[in-house]
């Protein structure tokens, strides 16, 4: 982390010849259950990791943004005054969405300078950990500091969350902004994504000798497209069909009339969402009761709904998930919004090494691309660090 907040200064300094007010780093995300529920209102329980994305930022005296970044050869340039989503693409889209953002939010954007903006991430991108997000709460919280806008980090993540939908337009939820702006070191942030109250909950892995393993499937998945927001669709055709404002006001109980009501494909999809939000219920519960050594099952189930009744998984998400289960995992799931990306095992610390060979000997048998298998810690959320 010294070298990417190091690094960053010194990469902002030779780009724009001074150096920059300062540094704020935000992290990527995994979640341990509750998926696609955050859109349906539901429940959610992501934890902030230790891969970050870091930001440099200096005021300028004029209106002029420039934003640079250690992973695109390119420095984009506008007016603060030409700031706005149809002048947005590519990836500067996330953090100018973020400034545009902050406007709809009440900033006023006519009253504020321009800024020289460098990004730096070691989020890997397209593993479904939440590299946008990172980037997105890195900059809204930079730019609430030196705009000095007053925001609350929940406010924080909306502004992010509209800059995804909007200007990079994917149709995608609050929970990873959120997890990435409220995480807190070895614990999980809850969620009620219809109120936005969040409540951390200590995952006590160490004390419990145990490890997060994530698979990361090397199969690129992008939310702005496809499957994401037909599965959304999906729900939302759901919820209107049983008369409700959202999913969330359907239980495990008002299942036997959904499926009467439903064709069979939205039922399912349905049964998913609803489901799953009872189990991110139990999962809490579990944790604070027992532990995490007791939440394996329901990490497997989540990982079955999504794969059969949401139908959001890939062969390469379901063998690192069977493969991990057999060789010593306490429970297994694919992670995010699916359709590649990363599974997550939660393995006791002994047989980390077992799992990890375990998986590249199974994708090499099936000629599956070679996947990236590393632990994480759950780690502080956004932050200034200088
Ligand atoms: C992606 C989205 F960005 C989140 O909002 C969430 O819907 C998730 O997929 C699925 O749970 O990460």
């Amino acid at each position: 982390m010294t070298d990417l907040r190091s690094g960053v200064r010194d990469d902002f300094a030779e780009v724009f010849g001074r150096e920059p007010d300062g540094v704020w780093s935000a992290p990527g995300r995994v979640n341990l259950i509750g998926e696609h529920t955050d859109y349906n209102l539901g429940f959610v329980l992501p934890f902030a990791i230790n891969r970050r994305t870091v930001a440099a930022l200096g005021l300028r005296e004029d209106r002029r943004v420039r934003v640079g970044s250690t992973f695109a050869d390119e420095l984009v340039e506008l007016d603060l005054d030409a700031l706005g989503p149809d002048a947005l693409g590519g990836w500067s889209a996330y953090p100018l969405g973020v400034a545009w953002a902050l406007g709809q939010f009440g900033a006023d954007l006519e009253a504020v300078p321009g800024f020289d903006l460098l990004i730096d991430s070691n989020v890997p991108v397209g593993a479904g950990l939440s590299s946008s997000a990172a980037i997105e709460s890195a900059v809204a919280l930079a730019l609430n500091d030196v705009w000095r806008l007053g925001f609350d980090r929940q406010t924080l993540a909306k502004v992010g969350q509209r800059a995804e939908n909007v200007a990079v337009g994917a149709p995608t939820g609050i929970m990873d902004q959120s997890a990435s702006l409220l995480g807190e070191a070895d614990s999980a942030v809850f969620l009620d994504c219809r109120s936005l109250d969040a409540q951390v909950v200590p995952l006590g892995l160490e004390q419990a000798g145990l490890e997060i393993v994530i698979i990361d499937t090397g199969v690129t998945h992008a939310h702005a497209t496809g499957g994401y927001a037909d599965r959304r669709a999906s729900c939302e055709a759901g919820a209107k069909a049983l008369g409700v404002e959202s999913l969330r006001d359907v239980s495990v109980a008002d299942l036997d009339r959904a499926r009467e009501v439903l064709d069979d494909v939205t039922f399912r999809r349905v049964r998913h969402v609803v489901t799953e939000d009872q189990r991110v219920l139990d999962t809490v519960r579990t944790l604070r009761e027992h532990g995490p050594a007791a939440i394996g099952e329901l990490l497997d189930a989540s990982h079955v709904s999504m794969r059969d009744d949401f139908e959001i998984s890939v062969p390469e998400l379901d063998l690192a998930v069977e493969t991990a289960q057999a060789n010593g995992a306490i429970g297994a799931r694919m992670t995010g919004g699916g359709f590649g990306g990363s599974a997550i095992a939660l393995v006791p610390t002994d047989a980390v090494s077992r799992v990890q060979v375990a998986i590249d000997g199974a994708f090499a048998e099936h000629s599956f691309g070679q996947p990236d298998v590393f632990t994480v810690r759950a780690s502080q959320g956004a932050q200034r660090e200088s």
